[in-house]
């Protein structure tokens, strides 16, 4: 998280808007309109981990049939939240294996008695999960992180009686050679220091597989003619803005649709028909990032036909970034609730989109099972994701052992996928500097680079980071010649530890080893080094081991969103840099009104 190369941005940022014509079906944020109506189904859930052996007693005995209480105890669980840390259970925090979550609904009659209404009910994420309403099948998806549906119209609309609504969720968090992020099951089978049937979940990623209904889950409906997918392609001629836009309408070829483009003030700048068009706007608002522009992140809103987790967190984590003067993140390591998408496009944050590829350690990992599922995996991070003006990059991995010849194979297929999805953004991975040769490389339009210099290595030697950064930037260009982020550096730092001269884990450290990097990067940043992305925005939990004192501690900010010394560090030289890049005319006025909000 951090601001980007401001000259880089300044190209992309307008340009490089949502197209996604290869892709099937849609996957719209759900918006209450005239046509459509919302349920939400957040707040307590009946929730039980099957600790059998085998964790399979649910299926056995079919738990889904009835009331999950009348097959054993249950306790209260919230959604949206991860299971792992809310109950005092120790073996709940570390469970692997499936999960039974329940909730009854009651329905409005309308919804149950007029055909005419379609009821869909939507996950935000699960991984790994099926799904049971009133004890029927009805739908499995594989992968965490991403929304799926399914169209229960069926189940609902079955009669006169009002309709209660069981809906029977079951999760299974285990991580698998294929699955995204890919893991290892291990069983100890040593007797003397395990007990019979003891196994582990490997991982080979560093933060915590918090698992469960961690977004919202939802019922909402639609006319039996419905859009089920739009996609908006921009660009610019001239001062006119272009908005080229696909609209897919299932369940009739009878309809007509109108089309209104909308500006911030709810004026309406433009009109089209049918399914796809073309709308033009004189003297168009682009959209910019955050101090780029004195006006950024200028959103219009395109109605058409009718029109159809922890918010203060939020809004905490986006007050902090504009305070910070950033104005980019990563995904790290997987796509982000839709909700902070939102964000992002109303406070002119740039996002680089990743999904979950991460911890692609083991050559067993790239086989083609894991490739299709990844590719998979893209299409459904583009599908959702297309249309926000704030993504301006894919990431379709996270340090993937790229140095490996089947993980170039295999990353020139996911990355050459992505760009058949949406030809209009550049495509990444992010890379570990210290794999010399990458295979993946050549296929990527930006590189993006993670090192930890006097971190991981040459520990407490703070002077060697501009000679070695220096060396890495210039190895990597002088290979590839492609723009390069930055994409993550930092140190673990311990809220109130201090130490002059400074030592590993103090403030001290964190700021001077930021400082360093920041001299190697200035070195490079107006020729080929286009951003910067600490790691990391707050610190976060992991799992345990002995390089981690409660989770990874290389957050600017605390779990709980306090400052470390490093947040002052940076908010000094993100302002500074954005003051040096930002639009001239602006730089007075916006400077004063960011102060006066945030200061
Ligand atoms: C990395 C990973 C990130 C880790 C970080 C660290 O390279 O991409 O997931 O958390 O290093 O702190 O070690």
């Amino acid at each position: 998280m951090a601001r980007g190369s401001a000259v880089a941005w300044a190209a992309l940022g307008p340009l490089l808007w949502g197209c996604a014509l290869g892709l099937q079906g849609g996957m719209l944020y759900p918006q209450e309109s005239p046509s459509r109506e919302c349920k939400e189904l957040d707040g307590l859930w009946s929730f039980r981990a099957d600790f059998s052996d085998n964790r399979r007693r649910g299926f056995e005995e079919q738990w889904y049939r009835r009331p999950l209480w009348e097959s054993g105890p249950t306790v209260d669980m919230p959604v949206p939240s991860s299971f792992n840390d809310i109950s005092q259970d120790w073996r709940l925090r570390h469970f692997v294996g499936w999960v039974w979550y329940e909730r009854e609904v009651i329905l409005p009659e309308r919804w149950t008695q007029d055909l005419r209404t379609r009821v869909v009910l939507r996950i935000g994420s699960a991984h790994s999960y099926a799904i049971w309403v009133n004890g029927v099948d009805t739908l499995e998806h594989e992968g965490g992180y991403l929304p799926f549906e399914a169209d229960i119209s069926n189940l609902v609309q079955v009669g006169p009686l009002p309709s209660r609504l069981r809906i029977t969720i079951a999760i299974n968090n285990t991580l698998t050679p294929t699955t995204l992020p890919p893991g290892t099951i291990q069983y100890l089978t040593d007797t003397s220091k395990y007990p019979k049937g003891y196994f582990v979940q490997n991982t080979y990623f560093d933060f915590f597989n918090y698992a469960g209904l961690q977004r919202s889950v939802l019922l909402y409906t639609t006319p039996t003619t419905y859009i089920d997918d739009i996609t908006v392609t921009t660009s610019v001629e001239q001062d006119s803005g272009l908005v080229n836009y696909q609209i897919s309408v299932k369940g009739s070829n009878l309809f007509k649709l109108e089309v209104r483009l909308l500006d911030a003030e709810n004026k309406v700048v433009a009109n089209g028909t049918g399914t796809q068009g073309q709308l033009k706007v004189p003297g168009v608002s682009l959209w910019w990032p955050y101090l780029m522009h004195e006006r950024p992140a200028y959103l219009y809103s395109l109605e058409i036909r009718g029109k159809g987790f922890d918010w203060p967190l939020l809004v905490k984590d986006f007050n902090l970034l504009r305070w910070l003067g950033a104005n980019a993140f990563r995904t790290s390591h997987y796509p982000y609730a839709e909700e902070v998408m939102q964000m992002c496009d109303r406070y002119g944050i740039v996002v680089i989109d990743e999904c979950p590829g991460v911890g692609l350690a083991l050559p067993q990992f790239f086989n083609n099972v894991s490739l299709h599922h990844h590719m998979q995996v893209m299409e459904e991070v583009v599908r959702r994701d297309k249309n926000h003006p704030a993504v301006v990059m894919w990431s379709v991995a996270n340090e993937p052992a790229s140095h490996l010849e089947s993980a170039g194979y295999y990353l020139k297929m996911v990355i050459a996928h992505t760009k058949s999805l949406d030809p209009s953004r550049p495509v990444t991975f992010v890379s570990n500097s210290n794999y010399a040769a990458d295979k993946g490389a050549p296929y990527v339009d930006v590189i993006c680079l993670n090192s930890y210099y006097s971190w991981y290595h040459d520990y407490g030697h703070l002077e060697l980071i501009q000679l070695q950064l220096a060396t890495q930037f210039e190895n990597w260009y002088k290979k590839y010649q492609k723009p390069i982020i930055q994409s993550e550096y930092g140190a673990e730092t311990i809220a109130g530890f201090h130490q002059d001269p400074p030592l590993m884990f103090t403030e001290e450290y964190q700021k001077s080893l930021l400082e360093q990097y920041h001299l190697g990067l200035d070195q490079k940043r107006r020729k080929y080094v286009v951003g910067e992305l600490i790691w990391n925005f707050a610190d976060f939990m992991t799992e345990q081991s002995p390089t981690r004192v409660l989770g990874n501690k290389k957050g600017i900010f605390t779990r709980q969103r306090q400052p470390k010394s490093a947040a002052f560090l940076l908010r000094e030289r993100y302002w500074k840099i954005a003051n040096e890049t930002r639009y001239p005319h602006s730089v007075a006025k916006s400077q004063c009104l960011e102060n006066s909000l945030f200061t």
